[in-house]
């Protein structure tokens, strides 16, 4: 069984592992799957043959064995029902850590989503800056709840799941805006996931193709 995933021939953030394709290194690093890569530009991840594993025409996709997947949260959720490693034996923990996978994507990337684009596709709209108050406190209203949830535990619900890895793979955009540091037992969260060692070598794979040459 070959596993290929797709990532960004040159991503744009220089290898910072903030490309989705990292959350799905991540996860096949933490079960233990070997995969190769197929790097696509900008213009081939918008031609048919592209689209036809990923309507819209992103990346990361996942093939394997005549499976062809999109969607990194369905990917994972594959991954961890394949592979022991990332989601829980027991039906209830395993129910749970699920929910905490559609939370991350669902309830907790959407704000930070809209964070990125006003930086990147809004800054030079009249309206930009008097926007960005109103976009961190929704940010900071969901980071206080998963904070007070989260409390001083180690992980979301007990033992490390598919659910903090996706979690912590969707609060991690967050590093540079600063935002994460006012809730430090996120902070601490989210290097704890990053200080796994199945995260370092997603990170150092995908950092060998983006980093930049010399001359
Ligand atoms: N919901 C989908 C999923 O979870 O799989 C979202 C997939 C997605 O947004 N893919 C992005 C993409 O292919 C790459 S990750 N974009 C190209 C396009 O839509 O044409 C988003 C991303 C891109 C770049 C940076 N960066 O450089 O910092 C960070 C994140």
């Amino acid at each position: 069984m070959t596993i290929t995933i797709t990532a960004f021939e040159r991503s744009p953030d220089g290898g910072q592992g903030l490309a989705r394709d990292t959350r799905v290194r991540w996860a096949l690093e933490e079960v233990g799957q070997p995969y190769a890569v197929r790097l696509l530009s900008f213009a081939a991840m918008k031609e048919p043959a592209h689209l036809a594993i990923h309507p819209f025409g992103q990346i990361p996709t996942y093939e394997e064995d005549g499976l062809a997947l999109f969607e990194t949260g369905g990917i994972v959720l594959h991954i961890g029902e394949r592979h022991a490693g990332l989601l829980p034996k027991e039906a209830n923990a395993r129910a749970r850590a699920i929910a905490w996978m559609f939370a991350a994507v669902n309830t907790v990337e959407l704000p930070i989503l809209e964070l990125m684009t006003a930086k990147i596709l809004e800054s030079d709209k009249p309206w930009s800056e008097e926007r960005m108050p109103m976009i961190k406190d929704r940010i900071r209203d969901r980071l206080k709840q998963l904070s007070a949830r989260l409390g001083d535990a180690d992980w979301l619900d007990g033992v490390f799941s598919a659910g903090d890895l996706m979690m912590a793979s969707v609060l991690l955009r967050l590093r540079s805006s600063g935002l994460l540091d006012e809730y430090p037992n996120l902070a601490d969260y989210v290097a704890r996931g990053e200080g796994r060692p199945a995260y370092k070598r997603a990170f150092a794979a995908q950092l060998a193709i983006n980093r930049p040459h010399p001359g």
